[in-house]
C-alpha cells in the first residue's frame, strides 16, 4: 500500500499530485530548492525537505538528493510529475532498485519512447500508423535521397534523441539533402550526445492531436480521447482543448480503439499520450509521452477521471476501476497556459504577485501555485498557471472562458492572459479552423501593422 508520496517536482503539478495524493489520504513530501522555500507546493505538503541551490541542475533534477530525500523521509514512492526527470529512464531504475514505486511506466518503456526511432518501429508494429520514411537511422546521402525521392518531397530530417522540435531540419529538394543530413547529425551529436538522425515525409499544414491512455499492471487499457494541441509557438503549447474541433465521435473512437490496442501489445504501465499529426482525415503517429502532461485537466475535465489517482492506483498494483464502456465523453474543455511573461513577445516577466484573484464559478478550475505577495522565482519554467473551462458544448466553454478569463487578476507582472483574451476572440478560433501553424502566423500578424 502506498501511504506516502515524494512528490520531485514543483509549482502547480505539484500541488496537482498533493491534491490527488490527500484526497486518497496519502500523505506527502514536498522537495525544493532554496529558491521555493515560500512556494505553495512546499507549504502545502505534510513534510518538506530542501534538495539544493536554484538552479534546478541541482535541485530538482539531483537524483541522489531526492533519493535520500525519499529514505530520510520513509516515502515508499515518488511521482515526479512533468519535466525535470519525469522521463529520465535511470531515475525510474534508482527508484526501484531502492525498493520505492515510481509513479510511472518501467524504465524500458521510458527508454523504448525516449527513442524515436525505436518508438516509431514499436509502435508501428503494434499497429498505429505512423509518418511514411526511413525505416530507422539514415546515414548514407544515397539511400537518404532514394528514401526522399520514393516518399516525395518535402521531407523532415529528425534526430533520433530529439522530440519536442529540438533538431529538425525540412528538406525541400534533392539539393538540400545532404547538408541538411550532415548539420542534423552535427547538432543532434552536439546536443543529445547521438547524431542518429531518420526521415520523414513533411506534412505541411497538420493538426496535433494526441490520445490520452491509462494502462494497469494486468493487462488492462482504456483511451481517454483526444487533444488538439495545435496552438503552439516555437514548440510550446498555449492553449489546448478537447475534443478537437477536428475530430468527430467515429473518428475518436476508431483512433483510440488503435491506441487502446497497440498499449496493450507492448505491455505499457501507466498514464501515456501518443502523439500524432492530422491531416486529411489520417493520423500519423509522431512521438509517444511516458508521463502525465501539463494539459491533463482537459482530459480529465470531459471524462470525470482523475489521471493522477489513477496513476497512484496503477502504481499501488491495482487495477483499473473502469472499461472502456464506462468511460463518457461529456461536453467540451479548454485549457489556456499563463505564462509570466509579456503576453506579445514572450519576454519571461518573473517577480513579485501584488493582488491575486482566481475566477470561479461553475466549470472553472484554475491550477496554480499563485498566491498574493508570492515572488516567482526566475530559475524556472514561465508557467505559473493552467485555467481549465468544461462547458456542455464548445460555445458554452468559450462564453465561460471569455468570463474567466477576465475575471484572473494577477497584478505586478506581465502575463498572457491578454493573449488568451484576444485569441479565443478570433474568427479562426472560434471556427476550430486552424493548424499547428496558425497561431505564429497570427503573432506575425499583430506585429506587423
Ligand atoms: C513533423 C512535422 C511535419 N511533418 N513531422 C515538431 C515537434 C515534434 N514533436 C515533431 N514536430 C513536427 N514534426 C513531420 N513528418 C511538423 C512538426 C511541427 C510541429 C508538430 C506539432 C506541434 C507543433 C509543431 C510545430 C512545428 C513543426
Amino acid at each position: 500500500m502506498i501511504e506516502k508520496v515524494l512528490i520531485a517536482n514543483r509549482g502547480e503539478i505539484a500541488l496537482r499530485i498533493h491534491r490527488a495524493c490527500h484526497e486518497m489520504g496519502i500523505k506527502t513530501v514536498a522537495v525544493h530548492s532554496t529558491a521555493d522555500e515560500d512556494a505553495m507546493h512546499v507549504r502545502l505538503a505534510d513534510e518538506s525537505v530542501c534538495i539544493g541551490p536554484p538552479p534546478s541542475t541541482d535541485s530538482y533534477l539531483n537524483i541522489p538528493a531526492i533519493i535520500s530525500a525519499a529514505e530520510i523521509t520513509g516515502a515508499d514512492a515518488i511521482h515526479p510529475g512533468y519535466g525535470f526527470l519525469s522521463e529520465s529512464a535511470q531515475f525510474a531504475e534508482i527508484i526501484e532498485k531502492h525498493n520505492i514505486a515510481f509513479i510511472g511506466p518501467t524504465a524500458e518503456h521510458i527508454k523504448l519512447m525516449g527513442d524515436k526511432i525505436s518508438a516509431k518501429e514499436a509502435v508501428k508494429k503494434a499497429g498505429i500508423p505512423v509518418v511514411p520514411g526511413s525505416d530507422g537511422e539514415v546515414s548514407e546521402f544515397n539511400d537518404a535521397a532514394k528514401i526522399a525521392n520514393g516518399i516525395g518531397y518535402p521531407v523532415i530530417v529528425k534526430a533520433a534523441s530529439g522530440g519536442g522540435g529540438r533538431g529538425m531540419k525540412i528538406v525541400h529538394n534533392e539539393n538540400e539533402l545532404s547538408l541538411a543530413i550532415s548539420s542534423a547529425q552535427q547538432e543532434a551529436a552536439a546536443a543529445f550526445g547521438d547524431g542518429t538522425v531518420y526521415l520523414e515525409k513533411f506534412l505541411t499544414t497538420p493538426r496535433h492531436i494526441e490520445i490520452q491512455v491509462l494502462a494497469d499492471t494486468h493487462g488492462n487499457v482504456v483511451h481517454l480521447g483526444e487533444r488538439d494541441c495545435s496552438l503552439q509557438r516555437r514548440h510550446q503549447k498555449i492553449l489546448e482543448e478537447s475534443p478537437s474541433p477536428a475530430l468527430n465521435s467515429a473518428g475518436r473512437d476508431e483512433i483510440g480503439e488503435v491506441c487502446r490496442k497497440a498499449i496493450q501489445t507492448l505491455g505499457y504501465r501507466g498514464a501515456g499520450t501518443i502523439e500524432f499529426l492530422y491531416e486529411n482525415g489520417e493520423f500519423y503517429f509522431i512521438e509517444m509521452n511516458t508521463r502525465l502532461q501539463v494539459e491533463h485537466p482537459v482530459t480529465e475535465m470531459i471524462t470525470g477521471i482523475d489521471l493522477v489517482r489513477e496513476q497512484i492506483r496503477i502504481a499501488d498494483g491495482q487495477p483499473l476501476a473502469f472499461k472502456q464502456e464506462d468511460i463518457k465523453f461529456s461536453g467540451h474543455a479548454i485549457e489556456c497556459r499563463i505564462n509570466a511573461e509579456d503576453p506579445f513577445t514572450f519576454m519571461p516577466s518573473p517577480g513579485q504577485v501584488k493582488d491575486y484573484h482566481t475566477p470561479g464559478g461553475l466549470d472553472v478550475r484554475v491550477d496554480s501555485g499563485l498566491y498574493s505577495r508570492y515572488k516567482i522565482p526566475s530559475h524556472y519554467d514561465s508557467m505559473i498557471a493552467k485555467l481549465i473551462v468544461h462547458g456542455k458544448t464548445r460555445n458554452e466553454c468559450l462564453m465561460r472562458l471569455r468570463r474567466s478569463l477576465q475575471e484572473y487578476v494577477i497584478d505586478g507582472i506581465k502575463t498572457t492572459i491578454p493573449l488568451h483574451q484576444k485569441l479565443i476572440r478570433e474568427d479562426d478560433f472560434i471556427n476550430g479552423d486552424y493548424n499547428i501553424h496558425w497561431l505564429e502566423k497570427y503573432l506575425d500578424s499583430l506585429t506587423a501593422d
